[in-house]
C-alpha cells in the first residue's frame, strides 16, 4: 500500500463548495460490514455484558454510546457517533465565532470561521474512543468519521511559535464552576499538547464531519482532532490556542483521564500516574452474522496508527486463526475485520480476538494488563459468548 494514501490526507485549496471528495465515501464501497441481507441474522450474544447492555437515543448534555452490534457502515453516522462532554454542550454562534491564537507567538491570531475555511484544508478518516470506554458498554463509546479542516501546524506556523515555548493549550467554550481546594472557580474545558505532539502534520482543526458542518454536539463550529489519540484530546467548541513555556495542569490533564497503575521504573516497582494520550492497541468482536450455514465474526481495531501485523480469532480452546482486514481501512480510521467461522458445532462457544502490530505489540488479556486502580484505558481482549 502506498503510505501516502494511507491516511487519505488530501490537501485541497479552498474548502467551500468543492464537494469533490465529500466524505471520502465514494472511494470504495463499504466492504465486509454490509447491512444484513435477506436470510441473514445476527447471532445474539449470550454473555452478561450483552444482557446488561442498554441503548438509548441521543439526549442533550448526556453521554451517548452506539450499539456496536449494529455497526454496518465504515463511517459512523453523525447521529450515532458517541458523545462525551463534561460541562454540557455550549451553543457557539458561527457568525461571531473567533479562534484566538495567543501567548508565545510572533503574531497573535484572531480568526473567523471563514478565515479557517478559506485556507488550505485536508480531509482525513479518524476513528477514536473515549479513554473511559468499557466492555460494560460493549465498547460503544467509539466512532469513525471523515473530518475536514486546516492542519493545526499550518495555523501554528502562521502564528510563529517563539523559542522557549513548551506547550500548547486548547481552551473550549464550555465553562463550568469547579470546586478546587474548597473554592468555586470558573473553568473552561482544556487539554494541552507538547509542541512536538502539536506539530504532527496529521493534527487538524475540523469544521466538517462526514461531509456536514461539524454538528453542535460534536463541537460546532470547530474542534481539534489528534489522530491516534484517545477522544479526550479532541477538544470540541475550540476557541483559544495558547502557547506557553510551562506545563498546563488542568483537571483533564492532571486529575481526570489519569491512569494509575503499577509499573517498573528503572528497576523499582512504583505506582505511576499517566495522562491518557495515544490509543492503546485494541481489538474487539462486535457481531456474529449467520447466513445460511455460514457464520462470520466481525470486529474493529483501534490503535495509534502503527500498521497492523494481524488480527486473530480464537474459538473456545482452539488455535488463533487469522481474520481478514477490510481493505477500506486507513491509517487512523478504525480498522474493521471479519473472520469466516466454518462449520461451528452447535452449542455454547467462547470467541475472542487479539491484534498484533508490526512493532510486535500484542493485545493482552485482561489478566495481563498492568495492575490498575483507575478504569481508564481498558484495552484487554474481550471474550464473548454465543450459542449456535
Ligand atoms: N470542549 C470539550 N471538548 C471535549 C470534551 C468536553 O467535555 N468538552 N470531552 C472530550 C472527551 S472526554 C471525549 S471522549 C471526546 C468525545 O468527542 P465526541 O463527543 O465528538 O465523540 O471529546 C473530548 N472533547
Ligand atoms: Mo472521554
Amino acid at each position: 500500500m502506498n503510505p501516502e494514501d494511507n491516511g487519505r490526507r488530501k490537501v485541497l485549496k479552498g474548502a467551500l463548495g468543492t464537494g469533490v471528495l465529500a466524505a471520502g465515501a465514494a472511494i470504495a464501497p463499504n466492504l465486509l460490514f454490509p447491512a444484513l441481507a435477506q436470510g441473514e441474522r445476527l447471532v445474539p450474544f449470550t454473555d452478561d455484558a450483552s444482557e446488561a447492555f442498554q441503548w438509548r437515543p441521543i439526549q442533550p448534555n448526556t453521554t451517548h454510546w452506539q450499539d456496536t452490534r449494529e455497526i454496518t457502515n465504515f463511517f459512523t453516522s453523525n447521529d450515532d457517533f458517541y458523545l462525551v462532554q463534561h460541562y454540557g454542550q455550549p451553543e457557539v454562534n458561527n457568525d461571531s465565532y473567533r479562534l484566538k491564537v495567543t501567548g508565545m507567538v510572533d503574531n497573535e491570531l484572531d480568526l473567523s470561521l471563514s478565515d479557517l475555511m478559506n485556507g488550505d484544508v485536508i480531509e482525513q478518516q479518524v476513528g477514536f474512543e473515549c479513554g473511559g470506554n468499557s466492555q460494560r458498554l460493549l465498547y460503544g463509546l467509539i466512532g469513525n468519521a471523515n473530518w475536514r479542516g486546516p492542519t493545526l501546524s499550518s495555523i501554528l506556523e502562521r502564528a510563529g511559535i517563539q523559542d522557549g515555548a513548551k506547550e500548547i493549550v486548547f481552551f473550549a467554550a464550555d465553562i463550568a464552576q469547579e470546586e478546587i481546594r474548597g473554592r468555586e472557580v470558573d473553568k473552561a474545558f482544556a487539554r494541552s499538547l507538547s509542541i512536538e505532539d502539536a506539530m504532527r502534520p496529521e493534527n487538524m482543526l475540523a469544521f466538517e464531519m462526514n461531509g456536514e458542518p461539524l454538528p453542535h454536539y460534536h463541537g460546532k463550529p470547530l474542534r481539534l482532532v489528534v489522530p491516534g489519540w484517545y477522544g479526550v484530546a479532541n477538544v470540541k467548541w475550540l476557541t483559544q490556542i495558547h502557547v506557553q513555556d510551562t506545563r498546563y495542569m488542568g483537571r483533564f490533564m492532571g486529575r481526570d483521564y489519569v491512569t494509575l497503575k503499577r509499573d517498573n521504573v528503572g528497576g523499582v516497582e512504583r505506582w505511576v500516574e499517566n495522562s491518557v494520550t495515544t490509543l492503546n492497541l485494541k481489538s474487539a468482536i462486535v457481531r456474529v452474522v449467520e447466513s445460511g450455514s455460514n457464520f462470520t465474526i466481525q470486529g474493529f481495531v483501534l490503535n495509534d496508527g502503527t500498521p497492523l501485523e494481524s488480527v486473530e480469532v480464537k474459538v473456545d480452546d482452539g488455535p488463533w486463526q487469522r481474520a481478514q482486514l477490510n481493505p477500506r481501512n486507513t491509517k487512523y480510521s478504525w480498522k474493521l475485520w471479519s473472520f469466516d467461522w466454518d462449520n461451528p458445532s452447535s452449542g455454547e462457544h467462547t470467541i475472542v480476538s487479539r491484534v498484533t502490530d508490526i512493532d510486535g505489540n500484542v493485545q493482552p488479556t485482561n489478566d495481563q494488563l498492568p495492575e490498575k486502580v483507575s478504569f481508564w484505558e481498558d484495552f484487554g481482549q474481550f471474550p464473548r459468548q454465543v450459542t449456535i
